[in-house]
């Protein structure tokens, strides 16, 4: 299976045309500026979506059998709104609170939510699901992952650099697909250089308990 190998997989047309467009209505509804993460998966649409995501069979297959919707980031890009993020790992997750332990490094607050780096082990069962609102061309600023750099472990940033240059590919996607990948890949993406919309829901999906003493 491409994600076990590769670190990531696109799955196309997770949702249909009528389910995208039901999304982008409520998402022109929802503050999403202002809106944190955590409570966007509070919204009753956005919880619905996660279940609906986290129902298909190449996702449930990528999760331990007892798992919940963790996170949902938004992001908007466009001529507009024009931004890029260099290559990196997710390395962060967002938990309940702090707990000393000394496997638990990188502690950080953002929107009021607590965040950690957990071991590598963790992070590993964790599944990031970027579901597309709109087509992603490749003018659009689509994801450029490294496959399976997921199995490379943290890593410098000049190695993150180097790898992204000479092997990251492109993930263009079509409305309603979806780009499964394991936080530990390496990725990026640049600005956007047509004039369409790019939305997409950064779902992330992890086992119901953690170790460690964390919760979630
Ligand atoms: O959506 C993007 O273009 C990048 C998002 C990203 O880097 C991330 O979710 O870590």
């Amino acid at each position: 299976m491409k994600l076990v190998t590769e670190g990531f997989a696109l799955v196309p047309n997770l949702l249909s045309e009528v389910e995208c467009d039901q999304v982008a209505q409520a998402l022109v509804a929802t503050e999403t500026n202002g809106a944190g993460s955590r409570r966007l998966l509070q919204q009753a649409w956005c919880t619905a979506l996660a279940h609906k995501v986290m129902s298909h069979p190449e996702v449930r297959r990528a999760l331990p059998a007892r798992a919940r919707a963790i996170q949902c980031t938004f992001f908007e890009k466009s001529a507009a709104k024009n931004w890029l993020v260099p290559i990196h790992q997710d390395l962060s997750m967002p938990v309940a609170g702090r707990v000393d332990h000394p496997v638990l490094t990188g502690w950080s607050e953002k929107e009021g939510a607590v965040f950690v780096q957990p071991p590598d082990a963790v992070l590993a069962q964790l599944l990031a699901v970027r579901v597309h609102v709109d087509p992603c061309t490749m003018e659009d600023g689509p994801l450029r992952v490294v496959p399976a750099s997921h199995e490379l472990g943290r890593m410098e940033p000049d190695r993150a650099v180097q790898l992204g240059r000479t092997r990251g590919v492109a993930v263009p996607a079509n409305r309603g697909d979806a780009l499964l990948m394991r936080p530990l890949i390496l990725h990026a993406s640049s600005k956007s250089a047509g004039t369409s919309l790019r939305r997409v829901l950064h779902f992330l999906f992890g086992p119901d308990t953690l170790p460690h003493g964390l919760a979630w």
